[in-house]
């Protein structure tokens, strides 16, 4: 089995120790971060998922998975974050929206970004639509980015967006949303500037919109 099939495992399987030593075992044979994060940590939550839907998988099992993988990340975290430290480019903040407590896919957004360069402001999860419009006034960000894991707390997303309608703040800032339940056509029914399908078509679409505006 190689090293990415056994991480995948672990998580999978919730061992937490076993989890973290692999992740250094692969650090140490010179996986890219990127690439454990894809070829291992994300397919192995996307099993999790499935066990959890034929009722193979309830909460607890699911909660040890995350915090495998979680012990993982933050092995991962410094080695993805430091290449981008040189540079910092445009500000993006990010939370995941109001009632919804899932946050792998969004801190993994979040640590993708900022080893691209980016500032990233996270403001967790369970964010109301009025902290969202607090945080874009505060810290004056180029891009929001909202997470959303259930189908009915994506609904949130367009609350948000009328809100910061309202304050007339939505003219100045790119919104980009994601997680597992949206498509492109959800972002383009509320009005969002782009979908993510993944951490790295988030940082694409961010390099897209702040790069060539601030050369442009
Ligand atoms: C882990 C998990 C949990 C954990 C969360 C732990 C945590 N700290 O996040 C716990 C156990 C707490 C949990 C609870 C619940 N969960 Co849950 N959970 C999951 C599970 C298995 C994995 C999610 C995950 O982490 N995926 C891995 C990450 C890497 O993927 P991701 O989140 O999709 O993120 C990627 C992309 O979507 C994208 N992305 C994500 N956010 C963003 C944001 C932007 C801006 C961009 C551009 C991109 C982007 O990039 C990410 C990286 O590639 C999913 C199943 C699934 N396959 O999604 C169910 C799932 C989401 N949960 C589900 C349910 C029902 C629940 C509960 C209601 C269960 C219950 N009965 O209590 C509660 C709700 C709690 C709440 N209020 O939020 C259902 C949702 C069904 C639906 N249609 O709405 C799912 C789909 C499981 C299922 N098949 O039934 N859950």
């Amino acid at each position: 089995m190689s090293t990415l099939e056994m991480l995948r495992r672990a998580v999978v399987d919730g061992q937490v120790s076993t989890a973290v030593q692999i992740t250094n075992r692969a650090v140490e044979e010179g996986i890219a971060p990127g690439a454990i994060f894809e070829s291992a940590l994300a397919p192995a939550m996307d099993e999790v998922g499935k066990l959890m839907q034929r009722n193979e998988y309830f909460i607890p099992e699911v909660l040890v998975s995350a915090k495998a993988m979680k012990a993982s990340s933050e092995l991962l975290k410094p080695l993805i974050v430091q290449s981008g430290l040189s540079q910092t480019k445009a500000k993006v903040i990010l939370g995941t929206v109001k009632g919804d407590l899932h946050d792998i896919g969004k801190n993994l957004v979040s640590m993708m970004l900022e080893g691209a360069g980016f500032e990233v402001v996270d403001l967790g999860t369970d964010v109301t639509a009025e902290r969202f419009v607090e945080a874009v006034k505060e810290s004056q960000p180029q891009v929001l980015g909202m997470s959303a894991l259930l189908t009915t707390t994506m609904l949130q997303m367009s609350k948000v967006i009328e809100a910061l309608e309202r304050e007339e703040l939505r003219a100045g800032i790119r919104v980009m949303v994601g997680g597992a339940p949206l498509n492109q056509s959800y972002a383009d029914e509320i009005g969002a500037d782009g979908f993510g399908m993944d951490a790295s078509t988030a940082v694409q679409m961010v390099k897209t919109w702040t790069v060539r505006e601030q050369e442009g």
